[in-house]
């Protein structure tokens, strides 16, 4: 915001040395073909921006209007001295062609890790609505740089997002929302502190009736990363909202020339992994072992968004539990990193987020947001420097608590507070007695825990604290 009013006050500096066109001066012959050519070129002509010629000679029109909208002169339609000099001093900040465009300066955030907190809410719209529209239009920006959107609560965030009607802060020329229509939303460059405000006096909505919220999100977030307006009509920072299905919203090559220009590209960090896609229709390998075969052990075991990965050296094998479907992949398919030979994996339903542990490291892989800094050392988890790896972890969502298996101890870990629970670690065979140690993988599925040691899997009631039945480890697999 504030950048956009350095920038009028920088082309004032420079329009001074210019020839400056007064209100009273005619516009000559010249002004107006120097004023055609630069139209043409930044607002290309089509049927609805045709530029007339009017009987005195003035030039008139869509495609002046739009620059004059885009500059936040007054839209007269008419070649008047300030639309002049403005056109007399493309050089200013302005690109000669049309592009994307920072602010004067290229303002930008010197971290890559950013936070954001969401002040209040609309009462338009249900709590989780808002929360997924900001969250994805975070995603597109993060998806096609380094940086990472980490939310936060309290007032410390590097950007901080809320909602308000008029006169709806007390922060120095912020310039108050103007009741229904008009300004929707608007946003600090990264040098005026980085702050998204939305207009509560419009009606925020999850579709195209009322103003989607994830589409002015997504542009104003480009506001607040460093990017000013484009004049690409197509490109998400374009000044003009085209209420256009929100499922089609996405960054043009323009915002992503844009925001590279200011971060780059997505570091190939080797290190971090994503959270896997698993296809829908390309056909899996050749089982290249016998997932029958008795002998048979796991790395790993984990539920995926529904669905069972069985871990085994360089190989996953997927299934799904109503098909009975097994289809194998190898995990460098997913995880080049990986290279295979995981140590276990857990998947948090609440936090759409797997995380698979291998020696003393581990990684965290949401579905929506890349939570940054990953991998990191077990041991920030709280666990004692003599463990040099974990044996099985699986999530108990009822309790909101992760156990975690590592030679003849486990784990109580508290997802909520993200710490470890008082009184752990406890000895397995105390309270899972029964089951040899260790244990090599731990899923859940269906309000029961299943622990693998060696051949055998042991069902685990985890409400009343007893085992149900030991089953062959192969059950999942319809073996005979
Ligand atoms: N709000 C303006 C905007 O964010 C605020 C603004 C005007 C501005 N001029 C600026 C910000 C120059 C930075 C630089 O663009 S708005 C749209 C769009 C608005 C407009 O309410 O007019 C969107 C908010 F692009 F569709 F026109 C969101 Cl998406
Ligand atoms: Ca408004
Ligand atoms: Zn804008």
């Amino acid at each position: 915001m504030k950048c956009f009013l350095l920038m009028i006050a920088l082309c004032g500096a420079f329009s001074s040395a210019l020839p400056i066109v007064s209100k009273t001066e005619q516009v000559t012959e010249e002004d107006i073909q120097l004023a055609k050519t630069y139209l043409d070129s930044h607002y290309p002509d089509s049927e609805a921006n045709r530029v007339i010629r009017s009987t005195d000679n003035n030039i008139v029109g869509n495609q002046l209007r739009q620059m004059q909208e885009f500059f936040q002169l007054e839209v007269t339609g008419n070649l008047d001295s300030r639309t002049l000099a403005v056109i007399k001093a493309p050089r200013c900040g302005i690109p000669d062609i049309g592009e994307y465009k920072t602010f004067p300066l290229s303002p930008k955030w010197s971290k890559k890790n950013l936070t954001y907190s969401i002040q209040n809410y609309t009462p338009d719209m249900a709590q989780d609505d808002v929360d997924e529209a900001i969250e994805r239009a975070w995603k597109l920006w993060s998806d096609v740089t380094p940086l990472t959107f980490t939310r936060i609560s309290g007032d410390s965030a590097d950007i901080q997002i809320s909602f308000g009607s008029r006169e709806h802060s007390n922060i120095p020329l912020d310039p108050s929302f103007d009741g229904p229509g008009g300004k929707l939303a608007h946003a600090f460059s990264p040098a005026d502190g980085g702050y998204a405000h939305f207009d509560e006096d419009e009606n925020w909505t999850k579709h195209t009736i009322g103003i989607n919220l994830f589409h002015v999100a997504a542009h104003e977030f480009g506001h607040a990363l460093g990017l000013d307006h484009s004049n690409i009509q197509e490109a998400l920072m374009f000044p003009i909202y085209n209420a256009v299905d929100p499922t089609k919203v996405r960054l043009h090559q323009d915002d992503i020339n844009g925001i590279q220009s200011l971060y780059g590209p997505p570091e190939e960090d080797d290190n971090q992994l994503t959270f896997p896609i698993l296809p829908t229709n390309i056909p899996a390998e050749e089982c290249s072992i016998d997932i029958c075969d008795p002998n048979l052990t796991f790395d790993s075991v984990t539920t995926l968004q529904g669905e069972m990965l069985f871990f085994k050296d360089s190989l996953m094998w997927r299934m799904n539990p109503e098909k009975i479907d097994i289809e194998q992949y190898h995990i460098s398919t997913f995880w080049p990193a990986l290279e295979g030979g995981i140590d276990a994996a857990y998947e948090d339903e609440d936090k759409k987020t797997l995380y698979i542990f291998k020696g003393q490291k581990y990684w965290a892989m949401g579905a929506n947001v890349i939570p940054p800094g990953f991998p990191r050392n077990i041991h920030t988890l709280g666990f004692p420097k003599r463990i040099k790896k974990i044996d099985a972890t699986v999530y108990d969502r009822r309790r909101k608590r992760t156990l975690f298996f590592s030679g003849d101890q486990y784990w109580r870990y508290d997802e909520t507070k993200r710490s470890v629970v008082n009184g752990y670690p406890r000895k397995i065979a105390t309270d899972f007695s029964g089951i040899s140690s260790p244990v090599d993988a731990a899923f859940h599925h269906n309000g029961h825990f299943y622990l693998f040691s060696g051949s055998n899997q042991y069902e685990f009631d985890g409400k009343h604290k007893r085992f149900n039945s030991i089953k062959k480890r192969t059950f999942w697999f319809g073996c005979k």
